[in-house]
């Protein structure tokens, strides 16, 4: 009987050890860019800094809009454009900026354009179920915009 107690207790043991290794992915300096009360659209920036796990996002969320995709800004025939990202992926341990010309997120249809230094919650998903929830603040559309964030799609 002693024994089969021991044998258990070092189980848990492990089990609690394991759990505290673990590093979950971490968001920073998230910021969505100001805009009139009539927009329709917004973009967001953020850094994600993976843990120590691979990650796959798959979906955004942010509270107060109707969507909210993953989009990436690239060239085209020496035209600025976006894409929707299907899927990101971020090695572990890795950071990923999103930035002014890259990855951004797209915010649409927002039930209320957020006024400035506003917070707004937001999430990263994927696929796994995994949810990285983080608060991005409204910067003012006062300091502006030298690249001119257009939507084409
Ligand atoms: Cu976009």
């Amino acid at each position: 009987m002693r024994i089969a107690l021991v044998f258990v207790l070092a189980l848990g043991a492990a089990a609690c050890g394991q759990q505290t290794a673990e590093q979950p992915p971490v968001v920073s300096d998230a910021w969505i860019r100001g805009a009139p009360p009539t927009a329709t659209v917004l973009a967001g920036y953020l850094r994600l800094a993976a843990g120590n796990q691979p990650l796959q996002l798959t979906r955004a969320r942010c509270e107060g809009f109707g969507a909210t995709e993953i989009h990436r800004t690239v060239m085209q025939d020496g035209v600025a454009g976006m894409r929707a990202v299907e899927r990101l992926e971020v090695g572990s341990g890795d950071t990923v900026e999103f930035a002014p010309g890259g990855y951004h997120l797209m915010l649409m249809r927002p039930v209320a354009v957020p006024e400035a230094d506003a917070s707004v919650a937001c999430a990263l998903l994927s696929d796994d179920g995994t949810e990285i929830p983080f608060v991005a603040v409204v910067r003012g559309a006062a300091a502006e915009d030298s690249e001119g964030h257009e939507h084409h799609h």
